[in-house]
């Protein structure tokens, strides 16, 4: 992500949550996307509304597209179920190309993500570990407290900790949450990757979240959805370098 990242000199995720009821279609559209931002994005996140339209298969060569302009691409799929099953949907990303997967540090470590972390490593793939959500109720589950006594702090702080303790490569945290990015960033250091979703459409600031902490801002509708999508693009690139 660094290296790309600073190759393209852009610190944008582009979301590609492309719908069209007709697989054809929906496969040029992505590729026409991707082109027309080409130069301006660091890399491609794709999420499972993708692979139920098309087959992991098809979307494998949307994979293989990305990659050939030297992009990485990360599987958002928010992996949270028991060992056995995360690591047959880690195997089948892994297989498919991804170069990192994002999942949910809420199902705890044995027997829940160990497998996932353990293939990761094996591979030599990312994973980025789900900190704080972007939408509006986020804070009913994500800052609700635990623990006793002094040792109180909200869920998000626990998170992190796990995605240090485990040795995440990212985390994410809502850009509609600058003071949590801040937060996360202060518990962190400054070397792991946040990525912050909810720029623009969903009402959060890129500039601002870049400035409490973020690393990469994840945009999809702001772009793919805006009249011109190089142009938006672009001009999002160039005002957050
Ligand atoms: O820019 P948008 O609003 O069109 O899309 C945002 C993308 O970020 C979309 O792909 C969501 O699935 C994702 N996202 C959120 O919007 N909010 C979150 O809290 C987390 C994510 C995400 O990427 O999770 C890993």
């Amino acid at each position: 992500m660094k290296a790309s990242s600073e190759r393209y000199q852009s610190k944008i995720v582009l979301a590609l949550d492309l719908e069209n009821k007709d697989p054809q279609t929906l496969v040029q559209k992505c590729e026409e996307i991707l082109e027309d931002v080409y130069g301006y994005i660091c890399a491609v996140k794709i999420n499972r509304q993708l692979v139920l339209a098309l087959g992991l298969r098809t979307v494998s060569e949307i994979v293989r597209k990305a990659h050939e302009r030297s992009l990485p691409v990360i599987m958002d799929a928010k992996l949270n179920d028991v060992g056995h099953t995360n690591s047959f949907m880690m195997e089948s990303y892994i297989h498919a190309g991804f170069d990192a997967v994002i999942a949910s540090p809420i199902t705890g470590w044995r027997g829940g993500m160990d497998s996932v972390f353990e293939l990761a490593r094996r591979n030599d793939k990312g994973i980025i570990l789900l900190v704080y959500m972007s939408n509006p109720g986020a804070e009913q589950f994500y800052s609700m407290m635990t623990g006793t006594g002094d040792e109180q702090k909200p869920i998000f702080e626990v998170f992190t900790q796990m995605a240090i303790e485990w040795g995440a490569d990212g985390l994410v945290v809502g850009s509609t949450h600058p003071e949590i990015i801040r937060r996360v960033r202060t518990l962190l250091g400054p070397s792991m990757g946040i990525y912050s979703p909810g720029v623009g459409t969903q009402g959060g600031d890129a500039k601002k979240a870049l400035e409490f902490g973020s690393t990469y801002l994840i945009v999809g509708r702001t772009i793919y959805a805006s009249t011109s999508p190089r142009d938006t693009a672009r001009e999002l690139c160039k005002s957050t370098k």
